[in-house]
């Protein structure tokens, strides 16, 4: 690392000295040590750092009950894996749980480091790996989740997802080249025309994109869209296009420019945009190009991003005549293991044992044949998990929040339910709201993509300090897609119903119901 990015012995800051003293991927060949040594006795760097690397992470919330960070690229799993998923948070009774997270992705709550070895061997004879998905690494790769199935699409990204996270993985056993970035690295790539992984919001995005003169497919690059408490960035063109077959090669050259040369001191200025804008948008394309050993063409003059996004809840028509794919809501994205091991169940009666997540934390069950498909929706796991939920319920996300998030500076995820559940009550909508809930200015519930996001902060009433939200608005998704900003500040959240409830009337064509009184 030879660069201005670069800091010196004296200003490395606490996470660049333990990386540099020991490599967080280390810890991969003590886990049978930490396993018989117990929470309490690990070095506190390895417990609450370093096992970030083999996706455990410590929860001073929940003191010796870990979560387990998986990686689930392309957000794809199959019901053997569903049900290993299900078998672990199984063991923890009522302590044991699973999200569906933002990024396509599962995290798995409860665990005991006493049961990491075995853990880790269940999850390598499924083909499961939670390598690399936390700290200073690249996180779960999204791609589309209904590649393969549309018959719209344009390009079927699980293919490539999967070979970005073989490259960056050493195929899910830790590769060491990639295991001290500057600060968390987050990769998509859109198959469809509605671009349905949040492209913007991505240090690295590929978007379907023509060669005008000959028609040929490839993808239009963006770099350095990030959120973060201090600031928040929608990604910019790098005015380059790639085909895939050059997209790993990519990946690559971009991960070792930023490797080498991002910034470094100060954790807070450290994702890619910060280099970029440190060198220049001509200096950074040609460094990556050095790396790539050949220059990137020009970006094609328009991508083909031009649908709205999609939430894919409800019954589709596939590609494949005869077949279907269907959403189904899962609420804030939340499942125990008993809904897992029926996931998995269904997948494998109905359709071909498959299942995908999606960035609004919910299902799909693909290959569902038109005959099977009336009994399908008879299941009784489909009246909690719904292919028609009511429409704010139907586009509501939310991040982890108090309950086991200790940067959270309110509850979201329950709160979110019971105050959506409220607001249905008193109002009738003719569309659906997308209302994100993130419990800290961190953004993991992305409330900059929301119609209505709500951050969480601390605020004041009545002379005390209670818990409240930031309130942003005017994110758009799909095509054009630009962030929210922050309109208000400081609701306290048992204000915030009506509040709420006032927005959705004025900007989204909500209606009062009419209260009915019954007369005897
Ligand atoms: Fe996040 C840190 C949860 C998506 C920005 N995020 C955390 C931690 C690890 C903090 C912690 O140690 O407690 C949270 C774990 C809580 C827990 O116990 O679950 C956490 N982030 C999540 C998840 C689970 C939210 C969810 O409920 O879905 C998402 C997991 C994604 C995954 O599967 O890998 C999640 N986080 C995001 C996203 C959204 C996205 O990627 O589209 C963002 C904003 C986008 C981005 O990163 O640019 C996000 N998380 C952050 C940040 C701010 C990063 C920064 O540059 O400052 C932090 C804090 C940090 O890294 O220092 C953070
Ligand atoms: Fe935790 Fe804040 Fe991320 Fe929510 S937004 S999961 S509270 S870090």
């Amino acid at each position: 690392m030879t660069d201005t990015g670069t800091t010196t012995k004296t200003s490395l800051n606490k996470f660049e000295k333990f990386k540099a003293e020991k490599d967080g991927l280390a810890v991969k060949g003590e886990i049978e040590k930490f396993a018989s040594l117990g929470w309490e006795a690990i070095d506190e760097t390895d417990r609450d750092h370093r096992l970030k690397w083999m996706g455990v992470f410590f929860r001073p919330v929940t003191p010796g009950k870990f979560m387990m960070r998986m990686r689930i690229p392309n957000g794809v799993l199959n019901s053997n894996q569903i049900r290993v998923l299900a078998s672990v948070v199984q063991r923890y009774g009522d302590d044991g749980s699973a999200d569906i997270t933002t990024r396509q992705n599962i995290q798995l709550r409860g665990i005991r480091i006493e049961d990491l070895p075995d853990i880790l061997n269940r999850f390598h004879t499924v083909g499961l790996t939670s390598v690399q998905s936390g700290m200073d690494n690249v996180r779960n790769i999204t791609g589309d989740p209904v590649a393969g199935l549309d018959a719209d699409e344009l390009y079927d990204t699980r293919e490539l997802v999967q070979q970005i996270q073989d490259m960056l993985t050493n195929k899910g056993e830790g590769n060491p080249e990639f295991t001290n970035l500057p600060r968390k690295f987050n990769i998509a790539i859109a198959g469809g025309r509605d671009n349905s992984v949040h492209a913007e919001i991505n240090d690295l995005a590929f978007v379907p994109a023509f060669k005008e003169e000959n028609k040929v497919f490839g993808f239009n690059v963006l770099v350095g869209g990030f959120f973060s408490a201090k600031r928040c960035e929608a990604a910019i063109p790098l005015n380059a296009w790639v085909s895939p077959e050059d997209v790993v090669a990519v990946c690559r050259a971009v991960l070792e420019v930023y490797r080498d040369h991002g910034l470094r001191a100060n954790r807070q200025k450290s994702r890619l945009m910060w280099l970029i804008e440190e060198w220049g948008l001509e200096k950074f394309r040609s460094q990556v190009e050095e790396r790539l050993g050949k220059s990137l063409l020009p970006a094609a003059a328009k991508d083909e991003i031009d649908w709205e996004k999609r939430d894919h809840i409800g019954v589709y028509k596939q590609k494949q005549s005869g077949l279907n794919y269907v959403g189904l809501h899962i609420p804030v994205g939340r499942l125990y293991a008993e809904d897992m091991f029926e996931i998995a169940s269904l997948a494998e009666v109905y359709g071909t044992s498959e299942i995908r997540l999606t960035v609004e934390q919910n299902i799909i069950i693909p290959n569902i044949p038109d005959s099977r498909l009336a009994t399908f929706l008879t299941e009784n796991l489909l009246e909690r998990f719904s292919t028609n939920p009511d429409l704010l319920t139907r586009s509501l996300v939310s991040c982890t929040g108090a309950q086991f998030c200790n940067f959270a500076l309110i509850e979201t995820k329950n709160r979110a339910l019971a105050m959506i559940k409220a607001l249905e009550a008193e109002l009738i909508l003719t569309s659906p709201v997308r209302i994100h809930w993130t419990g800290c200015p961190n953004s993991c519930g992305q409330p900059q993509v929301a119609d209505i996001g709500l951050m969480g902060t601390k605020t004041r009433k009545d002379g005390k300090t209670v818990e409240g939200v930031d309130i942003y608005m005017g994110g758009k998704v799909g095509k054009d897609a630009h962030l929210g900003t922050c309109v208000t500040k400081g609701i306290p959240c048992e204000d915030l119903q009506s509040v709420l409830r006032q927005l959705l009337i004025e900007n989204f064509g909500a209606r009062l119901r009419e209260v009915v009184t019954v007369r005897n």
